[in-house]
């Protein structure tokens, strides 16, 4: 069995008190059976990382920092290393985002070096990969996410790649309100799983759970979430709101 996953990517928004009143609401909506079966993860920014995860104390939703640098101490004015997130006891975080890729200039060398810094810390990476308008209209879609999976995670062992949840993010769906047909999103979970299997044997790709992200909301999630190689959400816009974030979680069976 997969674990199904929803998670909140909250980027650049919310300071700590609308991030803590965001969560008072979810946690008065959301059920004991929703958290018992789904994992359900927020990411704040960083400086809202320690009062989140405090105020998550005790309840089974967790928390992902959105990046980390790959160096773990030393003269890199303005970042944050996977040790000073484990020492607040954030195990968890995103890497790869398109947006991390595209306006921070994050290549698939330095988003590999950014995986092995937080495998030393046995983090759980949600690793984001996805093609752009151009690669799929030329394409090269099938192309340009296997060498983004192969290039960033493929020197991993089977042991730790274990430690890797995979999110299909189409750059054309994000922050543009259009989102992958629910076709679109099997047909690449589908790719992505095999190229798993491929390196890594089918047990692991059957265990690997791959989310999509992209413009998910309330209406698309359902038909996006019933297919059968896409085990739950990375949500943008969606996730800031309690409700329509727990109407996405209630969308995953
Ligand atoms: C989006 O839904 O737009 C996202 O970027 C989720 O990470």
């Amino acid at each position: 069995m997969r674990e199904k996953i929803i998670a909140g990517n909250w980027k650049m928004n919310n300071g700590i008190d609308e991030s803590k009143q965001l969560l008072k609401e979810l946690l008065a909506l959301i059920t004991p059976l929703d958290l018992k079966v789904k994992k359900i993860i927020v990411s704040p920014s960083f400086t809202n990382l320690h009062g989140v995860s405090k105020y998550l104390d005790n309840t089974k939703i967790s928390v992902a920092a959105q990046n980390l640098h790959q160096e773990n101490s030393g003269a890199y004015t303005g970042e944050v290393s996977a040790h000073m997130l484990k020492s607040i006891n954030v195990n968890k975080v995103i890497l790869g985002h398109s947006e991390r890729r595209m306006l921070f200039g994050e290549t698939n060398d330095i988003l590999a070096s950014k995986v092995n810094a937080s495998l030393k810390h046995s983090m759980e990476i949600i690793f984001c990969i996805g093609e752009s308008l151009e690669d799929r209209e030329s394409k090269s879609h099938f192309e340009v996410v296997s060498s983004q999976i192969k290039e960033g995670l493929f020197h991993l062992s089977n042991k730790d790649f274990n430690n890797i949840i995979l999110a299909y993010e189409p750059v054309w769906a994000i922050g543009t309100g259009k989102t992958a047909s629910p076709e679109q999103a099997q047909e690449m979970h589908n790719y992505i799983r095999n190229i798993i299997s491929d390196k890594y044997g089918d047990d692991i790709a059957q265990k690997t759970s791959i989310i999509y992200g992209g413009s998910c909301n309330p209406n698309n999630a359902l038909d996006i979430f019933s297919k059968k190689d896409v085990d739950g959400g990375l949500i943008g816009g969606a996730s800031l709101k309690a409700k329509d974030f727990l109407s996405i979680i209630n969308c995953l069976n």
